[in-house]
């Protein structure tokens, strides 16, 4: 058991123990996009892990000892190391772990799909200016404008390949390391801007087929429970669905 869906742990609370033997501990969020890459890593390898999820509105005092800012996610192995940053925590997983390599071993193959993860780099922040703006009320043409632009850019990769993956004609770590944004296109109203990018419309219908893929995904009223308590500072967002606060 793997326990994604457990309470978050906020100020006040006591830091877990040491890691046992034979698992590593993934610091998370339920609702995290970055979390979400290296939970579908965790999964797709089959990795015994154990989830502390962190409440980010009301950190624990000692979180701080884990991650230097307190973000997630923050691998823990049994030695006690830590690792940050979700792409690196996704390499190291995949180095780690033995069974489906998911980086690619042929070098130039590893190297192009780092060079799609800077393709993809405006992404997450476009994504998020867009929510905000939409959630506060706020015009976001422009943003929608340069968000689609980057799906195009994305959209001529799979077209000029002719590929379903973008590593190829099987998933890959860069499908997984995309795949939280698009995940989210729907909950955050941003699906129209996938309406113009056909091969990209047919890549997000492929992964929903992907056993990780369907193991992890989040309900659509979960999460909308989950936005709305968020936009409201309220810090029972992050336990939504397992505390089921009101909505008001
Ligand atoms: N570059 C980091 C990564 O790839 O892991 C970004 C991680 C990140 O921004 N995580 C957010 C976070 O920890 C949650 S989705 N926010 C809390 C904060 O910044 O205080």
């Amino acid at each position: 058991m793997s326990g994604d869906a457990t309470r978050s742990l906020g100020r006040g609370s006591s830091p877990p123990g040491p890691v046992p033997e034979g698992v590593i501990r993934i610091y998370s969020m339920r609702f995290c996009p970055y979390s979400h890459r290296a939970r579908l890593v965790l999964k797709a390898k089959g990795i015994r892990y154990e989830v502390i999820n962190i409440n980010l509105k009301n950190k624990p005092e000692w979180y701080f000892t884990k991650h230097p800012f307190g973000q997630i996610p923050v691998l823990e192995n049994s030695q006690g190391q830590l690792i940050y940053e979700s792409v690196i925590a996704c390499e190291y997983l995949d180095d780690l772990y033995p069974g489906r390599k998911l980086f690619p071993f042929d070098p130039y193959e590893r190297a192009r799909q780092k060079m799609l993860l800077e393709l993809f780099c405006k992404v997450p922040h476009l994504a998020k200016e867009c929510l905000v703006a939409l959630r506060c009320g706020r015009e976001c043409m422009d943003l929608k404008t340069a968000l689609r632009q980057e799906f195009r850019n994305l959209e001529e990769v799979l077209e000029y390949q002719n590929i379903t993956f973008f590593g190829g004609d099987r998933i890959s770590m860069i499908d997984y390391l995309f795949w939280p944004w698009f995940e989210r296109l729907d909950v955050y109203g941003l699906s129209d801007c996938v309406s113009h990018t056909p091969m990209l419309r047919l890549w997000i219908s492929t992964m929903k087929q992907d056993p990780t893929v369907c193991a992890l995904l989040t309900d659509k009223n979960i999460f909308l429970g989950f936005l709305h308590l968020y936009f409201q500072n309220n810090p029972c967002a992050f336990d939504f669905g397992l505390c089921a606060p009101a909505i008001r």
